[in-house]
């Protein structure tokens, strides 16, 4: 009986030690140690022995029991680093190669117009105002001279949330705010930058653009001033052989008013599809700040005068980078934005 357990133990070692994967050695250890095993039939079968054979046989079969156990522990954590190295060298990870570079982002094409367009009024002495897109009537219509019966106070072209509120229709309601607060100190030199909203959606329309607006009022402030203004703003925007010309139009705000031309970016003058050959391209509206609109905001129209005007980003925008279609600016197509890195 001892030598068969001592055979028994000697072929469980070199079993052991010749198994190849964990899973083998599992089999391995289910042959000897498990409910069927080699060394368990032995232990079951001690009922068979005689008493003085019984505990020589019971005490050896468990030494070579603990003896195995302990071996196929240490056989098991050898198999398992093996595999994990295995697996390792098959990942092929090659840890020298460089990392995937992240792409920096940029700023929208509309912000750096906008940026640009500020930074020449900086220039000039105005500072930069600010005020809320949700505006009251008041402040978007009544205080800047808009008749109760103006098409943009139609529910049709203006976005309401009640009778009183609404998204500002353009970045005025800033400059009346401005006024107010500063009233009756001059000089008065800003420009209000921002997102407005209008019901309009087509080629050259979207609900929401970006307008910079201007507005400045002293003693003194004539329309020769405005153009002046206006002309250098053209020439650092647009080229320094740029050329300005005033038609006379129409705001509620202003009297009087004026459209502003400047002459054509694409043929400079000479006459193309772009400015319908007539060699002016319109860019800004603009006029000298109505009596009316002062007084409503505590400036005696008797001692002071001011100018204002109001551009569209977009329209800029599309000016200065030939973009034919406002749309391509709201896309978020990145081939198109990309281009503006
Ligand atoms: C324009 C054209 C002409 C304008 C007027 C004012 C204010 F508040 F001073 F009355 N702000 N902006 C103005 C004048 C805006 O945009 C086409």
């Amino acid at each position: 009986m001892q030598e068969k357990l001592k055979a028994i133990a000697t072929g469980a070692r070199t079993d052991i030690s010749m198994a190849k994967s964990q899973e083998e050695l599992k089999k391995i250890q289910v042959k000897y140690l498990g409910k069927k095993g080699e060394i368990t039939a032995v232990l079951r079968g001690m009922g068979q022995l005689s008493p003085e054979e019984r505990p020589l046989i019971g005490s050896l079969a468990n030494k070579i029991r603990d003896e195995l156990e302990a071996l196929f522990a240490e056989r098991e954590l050898q198999l398992r680093k093996e595999e994990q190295q295995r697996r390792i060298a098959a990942e092929k990870v090659d840890i020298t190669l460089p990392g995937r570079p992240q792409e920096l982002g940029h700023l929208h094409p509309l912000t750096t117009v906008m940026d640009e367009i500020a930074e020449i009024f900086l220039g000039m002495g105005f500072t930069i105002a600010d005020g809320p897109e949700v505006e009251t009537d008041y402040y978007n219509f009544e205080a800047l001279n808009i008749p109760k019966d103006h098409p943009a106070r139609d529910m049709q072209d203006s976005f309401y949330f009640n009778p009183e509120m609404l998204l500002r229709t353009h970045t005025s309601p800033v400059q009346v705010h401005t006024m107010e607060k500063l009233a009756p100190q001059v000089p008065v030199r800003i420009i209000a930058p921002g997102k407005v909203y209008r019901r309009d959606d087509d080629a050259t329309h979207s609900p929401m653009f970006h307008q910079v607006e201007g507005l400045v009022i002293d003693y003194n402030v004539s329309l020769a001033d405005l153009k002046g203004t206006l002309l250098l703003f053209a020439r650092q925007m647009f080229g320094s052989h740029q050329q300005v010309r005033l038609r006379p139009s129409f705001f509620p705000f202003t009297e009087p008013s004026a459209e502003v031309d400047i002459s054509c970016v694409m043929c400079h003058g000479k006459g193309c599809k772009v400015c319908k050959d007539t060699g002016w391209i319109e860019i800004l509206g603009s006029g000298m700040v109505h009596p009316r609109v002062l007084e409503m905001s505590g400036y005696d129209p008797e001692l002071y005068t001011g100018y204002a005007f109001g551009m569209g980003v977009e329209r800029i925008a599309m000016l200065k980078y030939g973009v034919d279609d406002l749309r391509l600016f709201f896309q978020n197509d990145i081939r198109m934005l990309r281009q503006f890195r």
